[in-house]
C-alpha cells in the first residue's frame, strides 16, 4: 500500500547516453518524442531504447534477495514506531555468513540489507544518530551488520546492496531540510565504508516529522550523490534505474515491457545539462495491466528503459515472526514464482528474513534448497541443443550456442516477422519453453507462437506477447522431433539470443495458477 500512495515519482536521472538521438537506428537509454513524430517513428524509437550498462548487469542477475532485519525482528512487528529501545536488538547467534551462504546456495546473485527501516534504527554504527546497533547489547555495542554482510558477500562472491528507508520515524529532524542533509551523511557512510555497493533501494513511504510536516525528499541530490560515490549501483523503486513491478505477490505481468513512457522527461533540464543528465519523472500507476504497449506509448512524450523488479517475501511478512515458521513458501510455490518473475522479464527480489537468533530459520533453508534443486533439475539440460535450425536471417546458430551476447536476427530492419524451425536431435519430451531477446539491442518482440509437429501438421503449444531478457512458458508435456517459433510481430527486426526446451522437474505442477 505504501507504494501506491507514492506512485507519482519525482526522479532525477543522470545517464551517460545522449538524449536527443534522432538518427535512424541510433540507440539511447531514453528518447524524447518530438512534436510531429508519427506512430511509426515512436515505435522505431521504442525499439532502439537500450539499458545502461548498470541496468544490463542488474537484469542478468535474475535472482536477488532481501534481508529484512532490525528492531521489528525483536518486537514481532512489520513496522516499528521509532521509539524502540536499541537494547532490544540482541540476536544471540548472529551469523551473516550463514545468511549469505544460504542465499548463494539457492542461486542468488546479490543480497540487499535493510540498513535502516522506517523505524530509523541503524544496523551500522552511524555517526548521525544514537539510534543504532552501537547502543545495543549485540557484540557489546561493537557490532556492525553492514560490515558483516559486506564481508560475507565478498567471501562468497555475490553482490551487495543497501535498503535505506527515506521515512524515518525516529529522527528529530525528519520533516525539515536538515533531514535531507542527514540522509546524505547516512548515504556517505554506507557508500564509502563497505566496498562496492551494487544497488540502493528506496521505498516511497513518507510520513510526518515531529514538527507535523511531511518530509520533502531531495531525491535529486541523493541520486547525484549515489552516482558520484557508487557509479555502478542501480537505484531502485524510488529511483531512476529499476521500477517496482507493481505487486508484492512475486507474479509479474505476462506482457512486460522494459521500455515505458516517461512523459516528463524535461527538455529544459536536458539542455541545461548539455545532454549529460535529464530530469526523468515517470508518472502514473506502476500497477497497470500493460505499461509499455503500443496503446501506452502512442502518445508518449518520452520513452525510457525502466525494467521491473519483482519483490516478494518467502514468508507472509517482510520481518521474521515465529508464528510464520510454518507459513514459509514451499519449493513448488517458489518455483511458480520463479517462472512468473524471472520468466516474465523481471528480476526476482526474494526476501529471506533472519530470525531472533540472527540466523535464517531451518524451514526457510529447507524451502530454498528444495527450490534450487527443482530449478537445477529442470534447467540443466536444454533439449533443443544440437538441433538443426532453419530460418532466413543472420547468425542462426547463435540461438543455441549458450551465449547470451550473440543473437540471431532477420536480414533487414524491415523484416519484423520470422519463422524459426528446429529439427531436434530425435524425439524429445518437454513442457517448458525459454526465449531470450538480446536486450542490449533493445526489446522488440510483440507477439509469438510456438508450435510442434504432430500427426503431419503444426499444432500450437503456447503463445505469448513480450519476451525481453527472459521468457519462460509452461505447457502440457509434448513429444516431438520438430518445433517452430513464429514471431508474428516485432517493433523492428527481432533478435533471439537463446532458445531452450526443458522438462519440468515437477510433474503435475507445470502450469501456473496465474496468481496475481
Ligand atoms: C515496503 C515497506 O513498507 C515494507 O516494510 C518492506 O520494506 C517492503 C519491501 O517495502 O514498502
Amino acid at each position: 500500500m505504501k507504494k501506491i500512495t507514492t506512485s507519482i515519482l519525482a526522479l532525477l536521472l543522470a545517464v551517460a547516453t545522449p538524449a536527443l538521438a534522432q538518427e535512424a537506428g541510433e540507440k539511447a537509454n531514453y528518447f524524447i518524442i518530438q512534436p510531429g513524430e508519427t506512430e511509426a517513428d515512436i515505435i522505431r524509437k521504442a525499439a532502439n531504447v537500450v539499458p545502461t550498462p548498470r541496468q544490463l548487469r542488474w537484469q542478468q542477475l535474475e535472482l536477488t534477495a532481501f534481508f529484512h532485519v532490525g528492531v521489528n525482528t525483536f518486537t514481532n512487528r512489520e513496522w516499528g514506531t521509532g521509539k524502540e529501545d536499541p537494547a532490544i536488538f540482541n540476536p544471540s547467534q548472529l551469523d551473516a555468513r550463514q545468511w549469505v551462504r544460504v542465499a548463494k546456495e539457492a542461486g542468488i546473485k546479490q543480497v540487499i540489507l535493510t540498513a535502516k527501516h522506517h523505524d530509523g534504527f541503524c544496523l551500522w554504527p552511524t555517526a548521525t544518530t544514537e539510534h543504532s546497533v552501537k547502543n545495543s547489547p549485540w557484540k557489546n555495542g561493537q557490532g556492525d551488520l553492514m560490515k558483516d554482510v559486506a564481508e560475507a558477500c565478498k567471501e562468497y562472491g555475490i553482490g551487495f546492496g543497501v535498503y535505506l528507508s527515506p521515512w524515518d520515524m525516529n529522527s528529530p529532524v525528519y520533516g525539515s531540510d536538515a533531514y535531507n542533509d542527514l540522509f546524505i551523511e547516512q548515504l556517505t557512510e554506507l557508500l564509502t565504508n563497505y566496498g562496492q555497493i551494487d544497488e540502493v533501494w528506496f521505498d516511497g513511504a513518507n510520513g510526518e516529522g515531529p514538527n507535523g510536516k511531511k518530509q520533502v525528499y531531495d531525491f535529486d541530490r541523493w541520486y547525484q550523490h549515489i552516482r558520484k560515490l557508487q557509479p555502478t549501483a542501480t537505484i531502485a523503486i524510488m529511483g531512476p534505474d529499476v521500477r517496482w513491478v507493481g505487486t508484492e505477490t512475486g507474479y509479474g505481468r505476462e506482457t512486460e515491457w522494459s521500455v515505458v513512457p516517461a512523459d516528463n522527461l524535461d527538455q529544459n533540464s536536458v539542455a541545461a545539462n548539455s545532454q549529460q543528465a535529464v530530469a526523468f519523472k515517470p508518472t502514473g500507476d506502476m500497477r497497470g495491466e500493460v505499461l509499455g504497449g503500443r496503446e501506452q506509448i502512442r502518445n508518449a512524450k518520452g520513452l525510457v528503459w525502466y525494467p521491473a523488479e519483482t519483490d516478494v517475501s518467502i514468508r507472509p511478512g517482510w520481518f521474521y515472526h515465529p508464528a510464520e515458521d510454518d507459513k514459509v513458501k514451499s519449493p513448488e510455490k517458489l518455483l511458480d514464482i520463479y517462472y512468473s518473475s524471472v520468466g516474465r522479464n523481471g528480476v526476482l527480489l526474494l526476501n529471506i528474513p533472519p530470525d531472533t537468533r540472527g540466523l535464517i530459520h531451518e524451514n526457510d533453508v529447507k524451502a530454498l534448497q528444495g527450490w534450487k534443486k527443482l530449478i537445477d533439475d529442470t534447467f540443466t539440460q536444454n533439449l533443443a541443443q544440437g538441433a538443426k535450425v532453419k530460418v532466413s536471417g543472420k547468425n542462426k546458430k547463435a540461438m543455441l550456442d549458450g551465449k547470451y551476447d550473440t543473437h540471431f536476427t532477420t536480414k533487414s530492419e524491415k523484416d519484423t516477422t520470422a519463422v524459426i524451425e528446429l529439427q531436434l536431435k530425435g524425439a524429445q519430451t518437454f513442457d517448458v519453453l525459454m526465449l531470450q531477446e538480446n536486450i542490449s539491442v533493445g526489446q522488440r518482440v510483440e507477439k509469438f507462437v510456438f508450435e510442434y509437429w504432430k500427426d503431419g501438421q503444426w499444432q500450437k503449444a503456447t503463445e505469448g506477447t513480450t519476451i525481453g531478457y527472459k521468457r519462460l512458458l509452461r505447457f502440457e508435456p509434448i513429444t516431438t522431433n520438430k518445433v517452430r517459433l513464429r514471431i508474428e510481430s516485432s517493433r523492428l527486426n527481432p533478435t533471439i539470443s537463446e532458445i531452450g526446451l526443458f522438462k519440468n522437474a515437477l510433474e503435475g505442477m507445470a502450469i501456473s495458477a496465474n496468481e496475481h
